[in-house]
């Protein structure tokens, strides 16, 4: 297969690890956990995974060794860069425990371990995929791992494959469910371990132990690149209005990061509009002070970002969608109408009269992309929902009265974009491949120790890789009871954009100066992997300012 330059550079990287990965290590337990709300419940969930002790890597003299491990590996859910990385750390970490150790990759997401779908990884097929984007090595799913007889089947796989351990690399769904594979193992002591990984380029599987979830880095980097290079094109032809969105599902953290890196002229923040109780009106009201005003400096051009759940996060936006939901489960009689007007005359005369009338209002693109499929957990895809095409429309409509009214001068000419598979399996940056790779390692001295239920931890991540700690920790110590499917359950909370932190604090106090004539873009450019520390192996501003840097 031919490479590029940069591919071929690319595989001979050697990560950078912390200190306490680089040699033989021995696993110490500190304090018990509790979870970060309902403990009754969880506990009583989790019997034999509840309350574990934190676990910190100490280096130690000497080599770690173990008797041949057998190990399987899932990707689970969305691709993030650094995945690859995860996979060549846990090889190279069995392999250093015992030489005669298997890693197994299972096909294609968690359906791979139900279904028996496998292959074995070696040396050669790994040396492939050193440093590189993409989940493709052994592909990835959205399976939910969560019937007792796909459990069973997976004993079963395990047992023909003397697999000792498995380690789900996913988000805070493809975790919880690790944890209750975890739970349900130990129950049956059928001796198989689970091992958790946190990705998502979402950035919202962190914590008070976890710092970020990998992929975040490389993705947010990749997409403010190209909202630089907008920046750029915007500031040198001054014709257009740029509305970007970008990916993140519920949580803004891709935003809030981009805008951190780029300074667009606007960022919408999902949970700002939420807490203000904003309607789609409002938002559209503050976007056009900001076209207005910089068109009275003569300046007809601009930035937007936009996170891709906005619409959820909008009230009564949220309660139609909520309506939709409903209305839309296991509703045949919906999918056997022909054409798109039926469908639309349909949900009209299912809708409480205040959906109805939003739901009338907006677009019909849009609305038509409110009643798509729905995703394995009943959620409303946002990545389908062109809210960036929405808002252009309705901007457009409010100018146009604004001029008619002689209160708008400018001339409001916008693009689209949308920026979400562009990042997903970017080659990984320093950041992430070290990241990554350091998680993989050190996810085989849990596995080693004989750990289940655990989640691979590396912190400490504003420092210098050599710096970082590592350890694990309990995921039920993530988790709390919260509604799925009109049931509670238990799941890791999942982090949403804070307020009162530090990154959007940054934002607030700058976006006036950013809105302002005077131009304030940063032109971030591509991600480097070569070259001085402070341009190759920065962390997210998030993380820096999360972190007090
Ligand atoms: P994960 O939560 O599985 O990491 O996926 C992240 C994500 O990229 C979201 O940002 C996006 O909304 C979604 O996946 C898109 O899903 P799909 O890959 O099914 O189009």
């Amino acid at each position: 297969m031919q490479k590029s330059p940069l591919q071929i550079a690319r595989q001979g990287y050697q990560p950078k690890m912390p200190v306490a990965l680089q040699g033989a290590v021995r696993l110490v337990e500190g304090e018990k956990t509790h979870s970060v709300a309902d403990q009754e419940e969880i506990k009583k969930l989790f019997p034999n995974t509840y309350g574990l002790p934190i676990i910190t890597m100490e280096p130690m003299s000497g080599k770690n060794e173990s008797e041949p491990l057998n190990v399987g590996v899932i990707l689970s859910g969305g691709q993030a860069p650094g995945g690859h990385n995860v996979i060549s750390g846990l090889y190279d970490g069995l392999k250093a425990l015992n030489p005669k150790s298997k890693l197994y990759g299972f096909l294609g997401g968690p359906s791979g371990l139900i279904d028996g779908k496998y292959q074995e990884l070696t040396g050669d097929i790994i040396n492939e995929y050193r440093n590189t984007g993409g989940f493709d090595i052994i592909g990835s799913g959205r399976t939910k791992l969560e019937e007792t007889w796909q459990f069973d089947n997976g004993i079963e796989v395990c047992k023909q494959l003397g697999i000792k351990a498995i380690v789900i690399i996913g988000g805070d769904d493809s975790n919880t469910n690790a944890c209750v594979l975890a739970e349900y193992y130990l129950q049956k002591q059928c001796g198989i371990q689970v091992i958790g990984c946190p990705k998502t380029i979402d950035g919202d599987l962190k914590n008070e132990m976890i710092e970020t979830s990998f992929g975040f880095d490389t993705a947010c980097k990749t997409y403010a690149e190209l909202i630089g290079n907008i920046q750029r094109d915007a500031n040198s032809a001054k014709k257009y209005w740029h509305f970007i969105r970008l990916m993140g599902r519920s949580a803004s953290h891709i935003a809030l990061e981009c805008a951190l890196q780029s300074q667009p002229n606007v960022c919408l923040i999902s949970e700002e509009v939420e807490a203000k109780k904003m309607t789609l009106n409002e938002i559209v009201e503050d976007i056009v002070k900001v076209i207005v005003n910089r068109a009275n400096a003569g300046l007809n051009f601009g930035t937007i970002l936009i996170p891709e759940g906005l619409i959820e996060f909008i009230p009564a936006m949220r309660v139609l969608i909520q309506e939709l939901n409903d209305m839309l489960a296991n509703n045949e009689e919906f999918s056997s109408l022909d054409g798109d007007d039926a469908k639309r005359e349909y949900v009209k005369s299912k809708l409480t009269p205040a959906s109805c009338e939003l739901y009338r209002s907006l677009p019909k693109g849009i609305a038509r992309q409110l009643t798509l499929d729905r995703d394995p957990h009943g959620n409303v895809m946002v990545s389908q929902i062109e809210t960036e095409k929405l808002l252009i429309e309705m901007v457009g409509k409010r100018l146009a009265v604004l001029k008619a009214n002689g209160e708008y001068k400018g001339k409001f000419s916008a693009l689209n974009h949308f920026f979400g598979y562009e990042g997903r399996c970017a080659m990984p940056s320093n950041f992430d491949a070290d990241y990554c790779y350091s998680i993989g390692v050190n996810a085989t001295h849990l596995i080693a120790a004989g750990k289940t239920g655990y989640m691979s931890l590396v912190r400490n991540l504003t420092r210098p890789a050599a710096e970082w700690l590592a350890g694990g920790v309990p995921i039920t110590m993530m988790m709390n009871m919260e509604k799925r499917n009109g049931k509670m359950k238990p799941v890791i909370q999942k982090a949403l954009v804070d307020l009162n932190g530090k990154p959007f604090q940054y934002l607030q106090a700058h976006r006036e100066e950013w809105a302002d004539p005077v131009t304030s873009y940063i032109y971030p450019g591509p991600i480097q992997y070569y070259g001085p520390t402070e341009v190759c192996d920065q962390p997210t501003r998030t993380l820096l300012l999360e972190r007090g840097k």
